[in-house]
């Protein structure tokens, strides 16, 4: 039988995002922990699956794939169903507008998380967060404001991929709340999401992550 391994850890995440679409797709498959403050992740045995030394880590009958958002769509193309293209569209245009909003998270809102991560899990790096980063947020909160303009979801009337790995980064961010006010799509986005079957997976390690955040942006932000 074809084993599916998933490394990470709740907290992350694009290893959230990789959750869902396990638990979106039904696919059964074994979760190790990759313990960070043991520096598992350094370990030669870690290294060996990926050299960039971050989660998530898929491993597929031996196989391994690096990187989320890489991750959820191989998961859905080859083990969704195939009469069900809703979470990942086959038609080439429909499939190009669902991933550049994959890249959007991959290339703006998740590297705006991970601007503020380094100053809290990096030792090395000074613990300040400074006020520009936090605002930097706004720009991103801005985007998808507009990106859900016109519709329910980040690319029309269903959530697709993109909506499962933009809401794991997007909740991680909830240190530096959304004014609903302002981002009046945005917020109902989120709720909508949070009501999918397949959302739980995201709301215990994003609770975590946004408490770590919080705490530390109290002791530390230059405001
Ligand atoms: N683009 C990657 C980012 C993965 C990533 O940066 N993961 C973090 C945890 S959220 C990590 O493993 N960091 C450890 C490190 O960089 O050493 C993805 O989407 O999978």
């Amino acid at each position: 039988m074809v084993k599916i391994v998933l490394y990470g850890f709740d907290p992350s995440p694009p290893v959230r995002s990789c959750l869902m679409t396990l638990k979106a797709l039904n696919v059964e498959f074994e979760y190790k922990i990759v313990n960070f403050q043991l520096g598992e992740h350094m370990k030669p045995e870690f290294l060996e699956k990926n050299i960039l030394h971050t989660v998530p880590v898929l491993e597929d009958d031996r196989k391994i794939i690096v990187d989320s958002h890489v991750i959820c769509t191989y998961l859905i193309k080859k083990y969704g169903n195939k009469n069900d293209q809703t979470l990942y569209p086959s038609d080439f245009y429909e499939r190009a507008i669902v991933d550049q909003k994959l890249y959007f998270d991959a290339g703006i809102l998740a590297p705006k998380l991970r601007a503020i991560a380094i100053h809290i899990f990096n030792p090395f790096l000074p613990n300040e967060i400074s006020q520009d980063k936090l605002e930097a947020i706004n720009e991103a909160y801005d985007f998808l404001e507009k990106f859900l303009e016109t519709n329910e979801y980040l690319t029309g009337k269903n959530a697709t991929v993109a909506d499962i790995c933009c809401v794991a980064t997007v909740t991680s961010l909830a240190f530096h709340p959304l004014d609903s006010s302002k981002y009046p799509k945005t917020t109902a986005w989120i709720k909508r999401m949070q009501q999918l079957p397949f959302y739980a997976p995201n709301e215990k390690g994003a609770n975590e992550l946004v408490t770590i955040f919080s705490a530390h942006l109290k002791q530390y932000s230059q405001v």
